[in-house]
Parts: structure tokens; C-alpha cells; sequence
């Protein structure tokens, strides 16, 4: 048992260390996010892996809306303010116009006006071809009772020869203060 428990204690060391040091302050897997019904019926859907994909035979668009629930029990480890918008995603043609995803996180103010784009990342600028996990860091104030905040996320398949997966965002610090 003992020998179990410091095999246990070395993994969970490794994992810590490997990763990059950070806080994951709000994710959605794409499956829990809102489908814009105008393409939801091109949209597939797995409960199972978590993912929005294209249904057999659609091209097009799909587009979803994921709300950024306000993360006001702030971590154990500290106070960070969000630096970091990560997607995993399939785009089958990297760089090339023939798929695509492309993702913001957006915010707009609780008592009137004011809209703002806090981050953005499209597919067509990175060459991964398979599964990729993609972050940017980005600068903002977070202010979850002044603002609404929220991640679109637009999927483009141009033919079925192949196809393009959501599998997740997140919203982290990649510091720990
Ligand atoms: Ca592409």
C-alpha cells in the first residue's frame, strides 16, 4: 500500500511539472455549449467524447455560443487575473481555406454599452492538421459583475471529404502568483 501511495505521489509530481504552471479559471467541453439554431441542424453532437463536429453529407457552417460562467470562488493558489484563451479543435486542412475554426471570447457590459473582444484564434493560422490544442495570451481587466462575457465559435467544412471538430475551450492564467 505504501509502495502504491509513492507511486501515486511521483505521477502526480510529474503531471505538475510537466504542464505548463497555471490555473484553468472556466472551461466548456463544445457539447455544453448553446447551438445557433439557424445551423444547428448540421451540427453532431457527442455526449460521449464531448465534441461538435458536422453531421454526414453537411458542409457549411456551424456556429455556437459557450457563456463564461463568473468564477467568483477565486482558486487555492491565488488571485490571477486570466491571461489565456485555449481551444481544442480538428481542422483537417491546417493553414488552408478549405476548413476551419475560428473563436472569440467577447464581453459587453452588464449596465448599458460597450463591447469589447478580449481574445481571438483562428485555425487558418496555424498548420496542425490533427487534434491541436492552440492558446493565446491576451490582456484584460477581468470584471465578471461589470461585464458579460462569452466564447463564439464558428466552424467552417467546405466538403465532406473531411471533417472539423470542437472539442473544447478554456479561459486560465499561466502564472501563479
Ligand atoms: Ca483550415
Amino acid at each position: 500500500m505504501r509502495y502504491a501511495i509513492g507511486i501515486l505521489a511521483s505521477i502526480v509530481a510529474l503531471v505538475a511539472s510537466a504542464g505548463e504552471a497555471g490555473a484553468t479559471h472556466w472551461q466548456s467541453v463544445a457539447a455544453g455549449c448553446v447551438l445557433d439554431p439557424v445551423y444547428a441542424s448540421k451540427a453532431e453532437v457527442s455526449p460521449l467524447y464531448g465534441w461538435i463536429s458536422f453531421k454526414a453529407g453537411q458542409t457549411g457552417t456551424i456556429k455556437f455560443v459557450c457563456p463564461v460562467t463568473a468564477w467568483t470562488e477565486r482558486p487555492p493558489w491565488g488571485d490571477a487575473n486570466p491571461n489565456t484563451f485555449s481551444i481544442t479543435y480538428v481542422d483537417p486542412d491546417g493553414a488552408g481555406a478549405g476548413y476551419g475554426v475560428s473563436t472569440n471570447v467577447l464581453a459587453n457590459r452588464s449596465d448599458g454599452d460597450g463591447w469589447t473582444n478580449v481574445a481571438g484564434i483562428a485555425s487558418n493560422s496555424y498548420p496542425h492538421t490533427s487534434k491541436a490544442l492552440v492558446s493565446v495570451g491576451f490582456s484584460h481587466a477581468w470584471d465578471e459583475y461589470a461585464r458579460y462575457y462569452w466564447v463564439t465559435v464558428e466552424m467552417y467544412r467546405g466538403s465532406t471529404a473531411a471533417n472539423v471538430y470542437v472539442s473544447g475551450v478554456q479561459i486560465w492564467s499561466d502564472q501563479i502568483p
